[in-house]
């Protein structure tokens, strides 16, 4: 007899990007946090996060999450981040997403009508809702403290020339690569290449930037990258295109980037509490960032609360059989069968 194992889906997706929601199936788990909980999923079920994520049953953009019930009092539910790169502590579209599905199917009741509380392992998350009937027309969560980091650091970076960059945080952190002479925009570009630079100015930055969190020296190191450019709607503000990992580009204007945007233009002067920031992605979808409160972290460093506001929407139910006696049930990812590049050209 060969092992089986089930999952139950829902599928959708949050300004573009997809999320799909494990509602049964998930491994227990026994951490006393969901940070903990995430070291143990990382350690004894990755494997989970392959199957569901990677080829045959994803694909190389795909993320999700798993649904838990609540972990603390006063919590509505708690969720584990999945994507191709990894299991990461906060993921902001997939946030918006869940809220969405979870709310809309009756998966989560809320104590409150109108707010959601999550446990997630970056800490605890608290969103706000709008429902008309039974459809969930925008959700808007206060993100864990984002901060920028390090300022207007420079890079040669081989295929574009000199760079200047920001790094900073916002659940994950971020290179952020405003325009400049060698970076006219992400408009000028195509996907694959800001995918491909993306992934080569992730590991630079790794190897000549110290990157630590400075409140918790666990968080270190980019596994992001923003490319910024002009938007295309008037009521924009804003527009970018993330790239995680080295597979993933963002359809949304993905959420813990946004915080890490919101919170580099207030720390640049260019951002006020409360203002609005649409932020747009590479398929035009729509953020809207803000920074709802200042704050210092433990050790004085400023920060601000980020909020991210944006629509989810459900686009089916899936049920995956994964048999161990298949070949590929784990899952493969085409980037672990690239060729190494020897050399990149200059691009521009
Ligand atoms: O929305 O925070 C986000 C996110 C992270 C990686 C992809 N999307």
């Amino acid at each position: 007899m060969t092992r089986q194992h089930r999952f139950s889906c829902i599928e959708g997706h949050t300004e573009g990007m997809p999320v799909r929601m494990v509602i049964e199936g998930a491994p227990t788990l026994e951490g006393a946090t969901m940070s903990e909980r995430r070291e143990e999923f990382v350690r004894d079920h990755d494997w989970i996060r392959r199957t569901l994520m990677l080829e045959p049953r994803g694909h190389s953009h795909m993320s999700g999450t798993l649904l838990y019930p609540p972990l603390n009092e006063g919590s509505d539910c708690s969720l584990l981040f999945i994507e191709t790169s990894g299991c990461l502590p906060m993921c902001g579209h997939a946030t918006l997403g869940s809220i969405t599905f979870g709310l809309e199917t009756g998966l989560i009741r809320p104590h409150k009508p109108g707010r959601v509380v999550v446990d997630v392992p970056a800490g605890r998350i608290e969103a706000t809702y709008v429902m008309s009937g039974n459809k969930v027309l925008s959700v808007r969560f206060c993100n864990v403290p984002g901060f920028l980091l390090h300022r207007d650091v420079e890079l040669d970076f081989a295929p574009l020339g000199r760079l200047q960059l920001d790094i900073a945080y916002g659940g994950n952190f971020y290179p952020i690569i405003e325009v400049q002479p060698n970076f006219p925009g992400c408009e000028h570009f195509t996907p694959e290449q800001l995918l491909t630079w993306g992934t080569a100015l992730q590991a630079q930055v790794n190897a000549e930037i110290d990157v630590v969190h400075p409140e918790d020296p666990r968080i270190r190191g980019v596994r992001h990258c923003m490319w910024t450019g002009a938007p295309r709607a008037e009521t924009s503000r804003g527009r970018s295109v993330v790239i995680a990992g080295s597979s993933l580009i963002d359809r949304s204007p993905c959420g813990t980037g946004t915080s890490a945007r919101v919170a580099q233009r207030y720390a640049r002067g260019l951002l006020q509490p409360g203002e609005a920031y649409p932020h747009e992605s590479l398929i035009g979808s729509r953020f809207i960032g803000r920074v709802e409160d200042t704050t210092y972290l433990a050790n004085g460093w400023p920060a601000v609360i980020p909020s991210i506001e944006g629509s989810a929407f459900i686009t089916g139910r899936s049920e995956f059989i994964v048999d161990e006696s298949q070949p590929y049930w784990q899952g493969f990812d085409l980037a672990d069968f690239r060729m190494p590049q020897p050399h990149i050209e200059n691009a521009l």
